[in-house]
């Protein structure tokens, strides 16, 4: 942090050297938005035990409380997912005025179809009709939510598939599926979007009936313009070239968001960018390199984990700042000259045009954003200063 300005300046003047504009970057990166989730604040563990925190989020306004924390300590996450019924108030005016007094809003809502007995068989896809409508109707409850917050976008994931092979007939969990879609996509009003959230494995352990991003694609384009895909980033396959189904969806119009997170081994859910930064680049290389082609993007980026190790809201403003880096990492590849050795065939120096901007320490300009942006430079050390986590522990008993 020490020396920023004058580091800002030095990388601004060598890259203009590339005709790269820091100042410009450092305008998007103001600009930039990351929507974190209410789950994030509270208690929660793996399906072997919830280690409790002290001073953890026992309900939704104490959730709201947290994320407006991270809002006012980075400056650019105005927005909160939020999952229901495990976010369920009988007041929403009521909880949208609280949550605008906390200088935030709700973000997208998630409906909760993976917790419920009726639902061992699935739910959009169950072989009985009467739990599939159930499921359905749940879905409309929350587009009502959502539209009573101003919420633009139903981020659908569904822990529908099966564990065992013939346990039920795949071309017809298809066709369910396609049909209860079909009946929640009528809801949607003009500003709405449904968000398709894939996943290959977990918890069916056979077949999941939104197993990869093909499936997503498939079912939202059948469905309809406000049907985008939302891509997880713990949801895939060890290997997976997840950069590659971005720029794919991309270039189709369908990339709708993304739940950031990180794994190890599967979906792990670990800090953003803390296991694999370079495939977050090569992501937001993605996202800027078709947005700087003039392609017009409309992407919620959302994070989607939750921590019982690390302390949560420190681990959310780690996870925001990994973001940033990878956003502004990919901000400064200079992709004139990209271009022009992708089309020489000159793959050593193409490769190195991105390794030399993921290698850059792109901190002067996130240090510098956040002096314009009025918040502090280091946002953990702010927060245990600010003694929010003592007052939090001490009221939440
Ligand atoms: C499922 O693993 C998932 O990624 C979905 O987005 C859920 O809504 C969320 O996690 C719940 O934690
Ligand atoms: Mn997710």
């Amino acid at each position: 942090m020490k020396d920023y300005q004058k580091r800002y300046e030095l990388l601004k003047e060598s890259l203009a050297e590339k005709g790269i504009d820091v100042d410009q970057i450092k305008e998007k990166l103001k600009k930039q938005r990351i929507e974190t989730p209410s789950w994030a604040y509270g208690d929660s563990g793996t399906r072997f035990y919830v280690f409790k925190q002290k001073g953890a989020a026992r309900n939704v306004r104490e959730k709201l409380q947290d994320a407006s924390q991270v809002h006012k300590l980075t400056g650019v996450c105005p927005t909160v997912a939020l999952h229901i019924p495990w976010d369920y108030t009988d007041n929403w005016d009521e909880l949208l005025e609280y949550a605008k007094s906390l200088g935030i809003k709700p973000g997208a809502i998630n409906p909760n179809l993976f917790q419920d007995d009726d639902y061992k068989l699935g739910s959009l896809c169950n072989p009985d009709k009467r739990i599939r409508e159930k499921a359905i109707n749940h879905v409309l409850e929350c587009i009502e939510i959502a539209k009573r917050l101003g919420s633009r976008d139903i981020s659908l994931w569904i822990s529908d598939g099966t564990n065992h092979p013939g346990q039920d007939d795949i071309r017809n969990r298809k066709h369910r599926l396609e049909e209860s879609l079909r009946e929640i996509y009528k809801h949607l009003d003009d500003r709405m979007r449904l968000l398709l959230e894939y996943k290959f494995f977990e918890p069916a352990f056979y077949l999941t009936d939104v197993g990869d991003w093909g499936m997503a694609y498939l079912l939202s384009t059948k469905l309809g313009p406000k049907a985008m895909v939302l891509v997880d980033l713990g949801h895939h396959p060890l290997g997976t070239n997840i950069e590659q189904i971005v720029a794919y969806l991309i270039d189709e119009g369908k990339l709708g968001g993304f739940h950031f997170n990180a794994k190890k081994y599967a979906d792990d859910d670990l800090t953003v960018g803390s296991i694999n930064p370079y495939e977050l680049f090569l992501i937001y290389n993605e996202l800027v390199g078709a947005e700087e082609e003039g392609v017009k993007l409309d992407v919620a980026y959302m994070i989607d984990q939750s921590h019982n190790i690390k302390q949560k809201i420190e681990e959310m403003l780690q996870s925001v700042e990994n973001i940033q880096k990878a956003y502004a990492k990919a901000l400064i590849v200079d992709r004139r000259s990209l271009r022009k050795y992708q089309l020489e065939g000159d793959v050593v120096s193409a490769e190195k045009i991105l390794t030399d901007a993921f290698e850059t320490d792109v901190m002067p300009i996130i240090y510098k954003a956040r002096e314009e942006l009025g918040v502090p430079l280091d946002p953990i050390k702010a927060l245990r200063e600010s003694r929010y986590l003592e007052k939090i522990k001490e009221e939440r008993k």
